[in-house]
Formats: structure tokens, C-alpha cells, sequence
């Protein structure tokens, strides 16, 4: 990581310590006991921060560039407040989506459902590094358990707390208030949706299909990953619904920036969970920080729909044979599969996902992969290219605006910037 970077990321993680204690006070002065309390706080320490925190940080370089000029401290603050509130629904969808999922690891710690309790936890207390067992419960270590469901509601209802603290008053708050509330709604259904997608113990690869994928990926990640941080930015700079441009032309043209915004962020969101996909089958656990569970939990990922999309009879059949299975049905082992991925291994499925990706790679996915991603990067920088911002943002009476300057093509390129080509 470079210096510029190292100290971007560390001021915004000053901003966390922020929060943390001003919730943790918040619990403190409602009387909650002690026990309550620092269980909340390794909830906060364990989920929020560990990640690469680009969607947290794309709402302060997003108010930045609509600024278009340095922040004062305190719009510094009220930004990464934002980008914490988007982290802090990040941590409640991964560690729900982690129980439903099965996965072991996130973030190359235990998932929070797996972690020791904090109940009894000492700080000395180290989580097991990748590649070791899932830490086991037993009665001298407990672990988080089902308490983590609780655990994830208090994370969402945090960022309400927030919002009212920090924005109570003023003009954009109803509008994230709205914005939370509706993001966490389709994000739910996106979830829902995948999930209904592969339900456990029935594999039938006739349901999945590439339109399928987009409905989960758009509902599930684009919204909440993409369109969430640059429309709070937006909402935050006080950008309205509407405004007039007059482009260089001198034609007057009007436009909505949060529909422009969301044209362009759906395709760039579903661009991103497919590298996740894609990821899933071919980065080390090492490496992503988590291991894979796409194949064993059935999931309608954009790797089986390219691969069905290409595949032989022959090959479907493996597909159809192994594809959603725990451990080895070809061997004859498919009796007593129920945890194979609680026992301990860094590997998810064993033999039926060892064919599931053989197959993949006789079909040569990890090329058809690249040339995906060298068209829809030209793509999408052709609709980044689409937006007008040579024009003057003008009143009805065609003069010049002071209030904002409207959008920039910069808060498109910065994001598809930190994501092309990313390897975790
Ligand atoms: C992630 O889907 C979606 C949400 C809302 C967390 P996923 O299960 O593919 O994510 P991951 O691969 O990180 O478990
Ligand atoms: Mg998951
Ligand atoms: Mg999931
Ligand atoms: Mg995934």
C-alpha cells in the first residue's frame, strides 16, 4: 500500500474509533450491564472494520469530488460517519449471509457465528488464523453461536443511531433515513432470492440462468455496494432530484443525477459480484481472505451459468452429478456429509467440488473470464464517458447555480478504478 493510501485509510479509521465509543456509550447510559456491553463491542471490533473499506471510503471521496475541493473537518467527519453507516450494513449482511452461506472464515478470522464468545473471551484470546480449524464449541469455549442473529440487527439499527446523532436537522437527513431503509430492503430480497435459488439438498441446474444472476447480484450487491455510497454522497452534498444543464452547445438539458447514478452503478455492481464469483472458484483461501462455498452450497453463480452456457452433454452431466454436493457421492461417501466444513479443513467441498472444477477449467473459464472483464470495463467506461459534466448547472432562468456543480465523471472512473482486475 502506498503512504497516500496507508494515511487516506488510517484517517478513516480514526473515524471508527468515533463511533465505536460514542455507541458504546449510547449503551452504556441506557444501563445495559457490563457483559452486554463489551460483547456489543467485539461485535462492532470483530465485523466493521477488517475489510478493505472501499465502500465505506467511496462516500468521502465521492463528497470530495462533487465538492470538488478539500474537506473542512467537520464535512470530513460527517462523510465518514456515511461510510461507516455503509460498513456497518456491510457487517450485518456478511455475518447473516455467513450463518446462511456455512462459510468458515471472513476476512481471514473465524466468522463471527464460529468466534470464541466474547462472553469469555480473554483479550490474550487469538482467532484461529486461515487454514485451521473452525475454533469448535465446546464447554470451555463457548462460541458466539445463534446470538450472532441478535449481533447482526444491532449493527443495522446502529447506523439509524448515527444518522439521528450526526444529521438530525438537516435538509438530507429524511433522505438517508429513506435510503438506508430501502437499500437494506432490496439488499434482503437480493439475499432471498439467492438464496431461494439453491436451496440445500435439491439440485437442479435448469434454475439457474444468467438473467436469473443478474436479479441476485443487482439486489444482493450493486445496490447497497454501489449505488448506496455515491447517492448518500450525493444526498450529503445536496444535489436534488433534478437540475438543468446547459452544455457547452448552449443547449439546456434536464437531468436526474440519482437515476444517471443508478444506470451506471447496477452494471458496475454487477461487474463486481461477479469478480466475487469468480473469485469464489479461483483465489487461494490465502489470498481472499474467506473460502469458497459457491459450488457445495449450489449457488447460482456466473461461473455455472458460463460454464452450462458451454458445456459438452457430457460435461453437464458431471455438473448435474456434483454440482451442490458435499464430499464425494461418485465415491459413495454421500452418507454422513452433514459438516464436512465444521471439521476443520480449508476445503469446502472435497471430491464432487474437485470435478465441479475440473470441469471449469477444461472449459477454460478463468480465460473466458478475462475477456468478460476487458469488455465490460470498455463498456462501462463508455457510459462513464456519457456523462455530461461539460455543462454549467443552470436555475429555470438559466443562471449559473452556486449550491453544487452537479455530477463528475470522477466518481464513476475512482470506483471502476479500485476494482478493475482485483484479486481478492
Ligand atoms: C454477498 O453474497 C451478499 C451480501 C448481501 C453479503 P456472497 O454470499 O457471494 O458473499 P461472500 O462471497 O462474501 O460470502
Ligand atoms: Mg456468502
Ligand atoms: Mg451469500
Ligand atoms: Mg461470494
Amino acid at each position: 500500500m502506498s503512504n497516500v493510501k496507508a494515511a487516506r485509510r488510517a484517517r478513516f479509521e480514526g473515524v471508527f474509533t468515533l463511533i465505536h465509543d460514542e455507541l458504546i456509550t449510547y449503551c452504556q447510559k441506557e444501563g445495559m450491564p457490563p457483559e452486554a456491553v463489551t460483547w456489543f463491542g467485539k461485535n462492532l471490533e470483530h465485523n466493521v472494520p477488517g475489510g478493505k473499506l472501499n465502500r465505506g471510503m467511496a462516500v468521502v471521496d465521492t463528497v470530495e469530488i462533487l465538492k470538488g475541493r478539500p474537506l473542512t473537518e467537520e464535512e470530513y467527519v460527517k462523510a465518514a460517519v456515511l461510510g461507516w453507516c455503509v460498513e456497518l450494513l456491510q457487517a450485518y449482511f456478511l455475518v447473516s449471509d455467513d450463518m446462511m452461506d456455512r462459510s468458515i472464515t471472513r476476512r481471514g478470522q473465524p466468522c463471527w457465528y464460529l468466534a470464541p464468545s466474547p462472553a469469555i473471551a480473554t483479550s490474550s484470546a487469538t482467532p484461529a488464523s486461515l487454514g485451521n480449524a473452525a475454533p469448535q464449541s465446546n464447554s470451555k469455549h463457548p462460541l458466539v453461536g445463534m446470538v450472532a442473529i441478535n449481533d447482526s440487527f444491532m449493527l443495522a439499527s446502529a447506523i439509524f443511531h448515527l444518522l439521528k446523532q450526526h444529521f438530525r436537522g438537516q435538509t438530507c437527513y429524511m433522505d438517508l433515513v429513506e435510503i438506508f431503509h430501502d437499500i437494506t430492503f432490496k439488499t434482503e430480497m437480493g439475499q432471498l432470492v439467492d438464496l431461494v435459488t439453491a436451496p440445500e439438498g435439491v439440485v437442479d441446474l435448469a434454475r439457474f440462468s444468467m438473467e436469473r444472476h443478474r436479479v441476485i447480484v443487482t439486489y444482493k450487491t450493486a445496490y447497497y455496494s454501489f449505488h448506496l455510497p455515491v447517492a448518500i454522497a450525493m444526498h450529503m452534498c445536496n444535489i436534488p432530484t433534478t437540475y438543468r444543464v446547459r452544455l457547452p452547445s448552449n443547449v439546456t438539458k434536464a437531468i436526474n443525477p440519482y437515476d444517471l447514478t443508478l444506470a451506471i452503478l447496477l452494471p458496475l455492481g454487477e461487474y463486481f459480484q461477479i469478480q466475487d464469483d469468480f473469485l469464489d472458484f479461483s483465489a487461494t483461501p490465502e489470498v481472499l481472505g474467506k473460502i469458497g462455498t459457491d459450488i457445495v452450497d449450489n449457488k447460482c453463480s456466473w461461473c455455472i451459468n458460463k460454464a452450462l452456457e458451454l458445456c459438452t452433454p457430457e460435461q453437464r452431466l458431471i455438473l448435474e452429478r456434483n454440482y451442490g454436493r458435499k464430499g464425494d457421492i461418485e465415491a459413495g461417501a454421500a452418507g454422513d456429509q452433514d459438516d464436512v466444513r465444521a471439521e476443520g479443513s480449508t476445503e469446502a467441498g472435497g471430491a464432487c467440488e474437485r470435478r465441479v472444477k475440473e470441469v471449469y477449467e477444461a472449459l477454460n473459464l478463468r480465460q473466458v473470464y478475462a475477456d468478460y472483464e476487458a469488455n465490460v470495463y470498455r463498456s462501462l467506461n463508455e457510459m462513464i464517458d456519457g456523462i455530461p459534466e461539460d455543462g454549467v448547472v443552470v436555475n429555470d432562468q438559466g443562471n449559473r447555480v452556486e449550491e453544487h456543480s452537479g455530477l463528475k465523471r470522477q466518481v464513476f472512473r475512482s470506483f471502476l478504478d479500485k476494482i478493475y482486475g482485483r484479486r481478492k
